[in-house]
C-alpha cells in the first residue's frame, strides 16, 4: 500500500519533472506579430489557433484603433488574405480564451483604411484580388493579462438572416390608459443570433403632439408570429383617430443584419368590440 503510494508520487513528480523540461521557459514571440510578418492565409476557412502570449503591440495598432476606439490593442498578430472573390467574408477569433477584438483593413502603415472591426470577430465585404490585413487583438475587455491561446477562423460570411414584419393598418387604444396596442407579424430566421422589433408612435391630439415608443421580445425561428406592442404616450394619452407610427425591426447573425423599416399612417380604434 505504502510502497505503491509512494511509487505514484515518484512517478507523477518525475512526469511532472519531464514536462518542465519538455516545455520552453517562455511562448515564443509570434513570427506574425507585426504586419510585416503577416501570416498568409491561403483557401477558406481558414482556421489557426495560436500563443499569443508574448505578442506585443506598436503603432500600426493604434493607427488602426483610431477608427475604431477598442478599449485596448494588446497582443497584436498579423494575417494577410488576398480574397479570390467578390464575397463577404468574416474573422471570427471568439473562440479564443482570451477577449479578443478582430480589424479588417487595406492599405499598409500610414496609410491603412479600416473596413470592420468588432469584438470577437468582424465582417466585410471583400473585392476579388484585394489583400486585407486581419489583426487579431486582446481588448483587454476581460481585465488582463497580454494575449493567450488564439483561436481564428476566416471563412465566407453567413448570409444575414431572414426576416419579414407586417404592421396591421389598425391598432387598438385603451381610453382609461391612453396607451395604443400596435399589432402585425414577424418572422426571422433561426440563424439569428439577436433580434428585436420596435415601434414608435406619435398623434395630434389637439395642439399637442403626442409621441410614446415601445419594444417587444421577438423569437427567431422561421415562424411567422404575431406581435403586440403597447406604447404609453410619453406626454399624454393617445385617442381615437389617425396615427403615425415608425416600426424597426432587426435580426442578426454571425456577420450581418436584416433590418426592416416601415413609416405609416394606422388608425387608432377604442378597445373592446364595439
Ligand atoms: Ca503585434
Amino acid at each position: 500500500m505504502k510502497l505503491s503510494q509512494r511509487l505514484a508520487a515518484g512517478l507523477a513528480a518525475a512526469l511532472a519533472l519531464t514536462a518542465v523540461a519538455g516545455s520552453p521557459a517562455i511562448a515564443a514571440v509570434p513570427t506574425n506579430d507585426l504586419f510585416s510578418g503577416a501570416e498568409v492565409v491561403g483557401a477558406v476557412p481558414f482556421t489557426t489557433s495560436l500563443d499569443t502570449t508574448e505578442a506585443t503591440t506598436d503603432a500600426d495598432d493604434a493607427e488602426l484603433n483610431a477608427t475604431c476606439g477598442a478599449p485596448a490593442m494588446d497582443a497584436s498578430v498579423w494575417y494577410s488574405f488576398t480574397a479570390a472573390a467578390d464575397e463577404a467574408y468574416i474573422a471570427d477569433a471568439s473562440a479564443s480564451d482570451y477577449s479578443t477584438g478582430v480589424f479588417v483593413a487595406t492599405g499598409s502603415p500610414g496609410s491603412f483604411e479600416v473596413l470592420a472591426c468588432g469584438p470577437g470577430g468582424a465582417a466585410w465585404q471583400a473585392t476579388a484580388g484585394a489583400t486585407y490585413s486581419i489583426v487579431v487583438i486582446d481588448d483587454q475587455s476581460d481585465g488582463g493579462g497580454n494575449g493567450g491561446q488564439m483561436a481564428l477562423m476566416i471563412d465566407v460570411a453567413p448570409p444575414p438572416p431572414a426576416l419579414e414584419v407586417t404592421v396591421d393598418p389598425a391598432a387598438r387604444f385603451d381610453s382609461k390608459t391612453g396607451s395604443a396596442i400596435l399589432s402585425g407579424t414577424m418572422m426571422c430566421g433561426e440563424d439569428a443570433a439577436s433580434a428585436f422589433l420596435e415601434a414608435q408612435l406619435t398623434q395630434r391630439v389637439g395642439r399637442v403632439l403626442i409621441r410614446g415608443f415601445g419594444g417587444t421580445e421577438v423569437t427567431c425561428d422561421g415562424t411567422t408570429r404575431p406581435w403586440t406592442i403597447e406604447v404609453l404616450g410619453d406626454n399624454g394619452l393617445f385617442k381615437g383617430g389617425k396615427s403615425a407610427t415608425v416600426t424597426f425591426a432587426a435580426a442578426c447573425g454571425l456577420a450581418f443584419c436584416s433590418e426592416y423599416f416601415d413609416e405609416s399612417t394606422i388608425q387608432l380604434k377604442g378597445k373592446g368590440k364595439g
